[in-house]
């Protein structure tokens, strides 16, 4: 176990006006599935889906922060975080995903909103983190239709009108990579689909959404800044032969180029575009760049790198390596590799560290929760944020996933990534000690 850092050393690494923040998504914690007319979403029906999830769990309750709005916001206010990520249900705003807007729904994020500022916090939201509307999904399969980059749009437009003038900024989706490959090609997340074709003409129809809630955010005269969140990891080949550097190159075309290329470069790679053959998607005159507009930053979401093998093309972790209760290896040099890969490889907007944490098992001592592996990953991914900035990276912020314990999707709530423990038999909240340390790490004086 590595020495702990005197917090105020490791504070100091990071200008006075970095932004420090905890992240959340709307599934994972509200609950309140069918309250205030809220509409179903694709997440509500998979958890319903005999084994669906290992522990069974549903997003019915989940933490409950739906009716415990108030003292989650005095919790998030408690950590001294500047900033707070969250996502909005838009089933909960737009039940059906098209047609009537839900007041009710929108109410509640009004509130989250304004109560965050009262507190002193800035709001960071993000459109869609995987719980569509499950109307959309029946009407035209979801994201393979691609009139639901169309209607993704016209909430975007909606929520920028009731919303874009308090919220700092706005990401379109978290991570479209896992709606895309785990919702559609893997189906191990909603909606359960299984097919190549499909997920990759689901993916194009997220990137396009994405360039069209854009353009439509800035027509109605939004403040917010705007951009996206992706997830993403460096590949490395699991030995040096070229049959494994050959699956690395694919996998980091899959899973980085794929995306990166698309909103940065305007174009999907050439060599996954030829290794997807008839599998490739269906894309209009005009996409493209729609796809690659300007954007105000981009989000990044870290937890471990990937090792490519003809075996295994895509693996969390190298033989041996320190794991975290999910089986991700723990390896900060991946996030720092992957900025200064990225500074390389693209001009890209102003980075924030939207996502990074770890799902540990956590040990109760003494009416304490101990969870010094989660601390000591946060603290190292950190020190690898302040080399990649100190090498030249603009990156503007740091959000620990998690606030809380949550529904961690098909695990159920089975992986806990919380800074702050869950009970979920209560619903009571407790600080852990990596919680107290983010605390201490965040109150110290910033030199
Ligand atoms: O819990 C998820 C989150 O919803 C998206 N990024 C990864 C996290 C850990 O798996």
């Amino acid at each position: 176990m590595s020495e702990q850092l005197p917090v105020a050393e490791l504070r100091r690494r990071f200008a006075s006006n970095f932004v420090w923040g905890v992240a959340t998504s709307a599934f994972q914690i509200e609950g309140a599935a069918r309250a205030d007319g809220k509409g179903p979403s694709i997440w509500d029906e998979f958890c319903r889906v005999p084994g669906a999830i290992a522990d069974g769990g549903t997003g019915d309750v989940a933490c409950d922060h739906y009716h415990r709005l108030e003292s989650d916001l005095d919790l998030i206010a408690d950590l001294g975080v500047t900033a707070y990520r969250f996502s909005i249900c838009w089933p909960r705003v737009q039940p059906a995903g098209t047609g009537a807007y839900n007041e009710r729904g929108i109410g509640f994020y009004e509130r989250l909103v304004d109560g965050l500022l009262e507190r002193g916090i800035q709001p960071y939201a993000t459109l869609y983190h995987w719980d569509l509307p499950a109307e959309l999904q029946h009407r035209s399969g979801g994201w393979f239709g691609r009139d639901t980059a169309y209607r993704f749009a016209e909430y975007a437009e909606v929520i920028s009108r009731r919303l874009g003038d308090r919220i700092v900024s706005i990401a379109t989706h978290n991570e479209p990579w896992v709606s895309a490959v785990l919702g559609y090609e893997r189906g191990v997340f909603a909606p359960g689909v299984k097919d190549r074709r499909i997920a990759y003409q689901a993916s194009h129809h997220l990137l396009l959404s994405h360039g069209l809630a854009v353009q439509a955010m800035r027509a109605a005269g939004i403040k917010a800044e705007l951009g996206i969140v992706l997830n993403m990891s460096p590949v490395r080949p699991a030995t040096d032969s070229e049959l494994d550097a050959h699956h690395a190159r694919l996998e980091d075309g899959r899973l980085v180029r794929w995306y990166t290329d698309a909103l940065f470069k305007g174009q999907y790679p050439s060599d996954i575009v030829e290794h997807l053959g008839a599998d490739a998607p269906v894309i209009q005159a005009g996409d493209a760049a729609l796809i690659a507009q300007p954007c105000d930053f981009v989000g990044i979401n870290y937890y471990h790198p990937t090792v490519s093998s003809s075996s295994n093309p895509a693996s969390p972790a190298s033989s041996g390596a320190a794991v975290t209760d999910m089986g991700w290896e723990v390896a900060p040099r991946g996030l720092s590799d992957l900025l200064l890969r990225l500074k390389r490889d693209y001009r890209l907007p102003p980075i924030y560290i939207t996502e990074n944490g770890a799902a540990y098992r956590d040990q109760f001592v003494d009416g304490r929760i101990e969870d010094e592996q989660r601390r000591q990953y946060i603290e190292s991914h950190l020190l690898a944020v302040a080399e990649a900035i100190d090498r030249g990276v603009d990156v503007r912020g740091y959000f620990v996933w998690s606030l809380m314990d949550n529904f961690e999707w098909a695990e159920g709530y089975r992986k806990r990534f919380g800074i702050v423990h869950v009970d979920y038999a209560t619903l009571r909240r407790t600080l852990k000690r990596s919680g107290l340390w983010y605390r201490a790490l965040l109150k110290s004086v910033n030199a």
